[in-house]
């Protein structure tokens, strides 16, 4: 539905790019659906997870939501290796009965270093004034999440499905060719205590997104509790298991 061809226009991009390499899914978790709602108000809820690696790379996952015309989403998130300084690629595309919430960005590893935002955010800022124009800030949002974003944080709730079909699809586009240029060019980090800087960061972020999924509570009612918590903590905010596996 709405966001199909997002995940497909990226799918496709990455491949145009990169060597991908299927990222493991967890049995299970590849696909789930569930019958929620009474009568005729009745809808299969489908999530379908899609997940990548490239040398880089270290996941790029997608989570796609589909309940009808009033509950799309696709989640989609890059989690670069813990020995390149590349800031995460984030997408957050939601469509409820109340409108669509949408969440574009490159989290920054660092929010304090010139430097850094020099490399990372300030040649996104063009094209994240460009699409700004059509995209007005969509108001508040989690105080505790702002130290995350950077300064090309495109966050709007558009009132027209269109809006979503052109000017937000024109934006991922965008900031996804961007990220693959930074990926082009980024340099394995070999300083020990940069690495170190680079994990923690790394770790902070994913605590942080899994801790404060807000979609657990709409997973948890379609889903169930245990295969919520299994499926934000073993594949979509993974870390942790992969540095300390059980
Ligand atoms: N969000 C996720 C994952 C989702 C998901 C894995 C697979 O991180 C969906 C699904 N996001 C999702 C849903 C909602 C939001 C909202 C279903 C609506 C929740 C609701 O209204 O019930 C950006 N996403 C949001 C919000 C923000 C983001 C700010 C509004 C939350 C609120 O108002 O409480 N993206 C999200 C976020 C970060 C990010 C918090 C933090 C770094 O990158």
């Amino acid at each position: 539905m709405l966001y199909q061809p997002f995940l497909d226009y990226a799918i496709a991009y990455m491949r145009s790019r990169l060597e991908l390499e299927a990222y493991p899914i967890p049995e299970g978790f590849e696909s789930k659906s569930a019958v929620v709602g009474k009568g005729k108000n009745q809808e299969t809820v489908l999530t379908t997870s899609h997940a990548f690696q490239t040398g880089t790379l270290r996941q790029i996952r997608a989570a796609h939501v589909q309940g009808g015309k009033s509950l799309q989403v696709l989640n989609f998130v890059i989690f670069p290796h813990l020995n390149y300084d590349l800031p995460f690629f984030g997408a957050d595309l939601v469509t409820l009965p109340g409108g669509h919430l949408i969440a574009l960005d490159m989290q920054p590893l660092f929010h304090d270093d010139a430097s850094y935002q020099a490399k990372y955010t300030e040649p996104i800022l063009p094209t994240f004034h460009s699409h700004q124009q059509h995209l007005p800030w969509g108001g508040d949002f989690p105080e505790e999440a702002k130290p995350f974003f950077s300064p090309a944080f495109l966050w709007t709730r558009p009132q027209d499905t269109e809006v979503v079909e052109t000017h937000v699809f024109d934006a991922f586009k965008d900031y996804l060719q961007a990220y693959f240029n930074f990926v082009e060019q980024a340099e394995p980090i070999t300083d020990s205590q940069h690495l170190a800087a680079i994990e923690q960061a790394q770790l902070r972020y994913l605590r942080y997104r899994a801790e404060k999924d807000p979609a657990r509570g709409m997973f948890k009612r379609f889903y169930g509790e245990e295969w919520t918590e299994e499926y934000i903590h073993g594949f979509l905010f993974d870390l942790e298991r992969k540095l300390a596996p059980v």
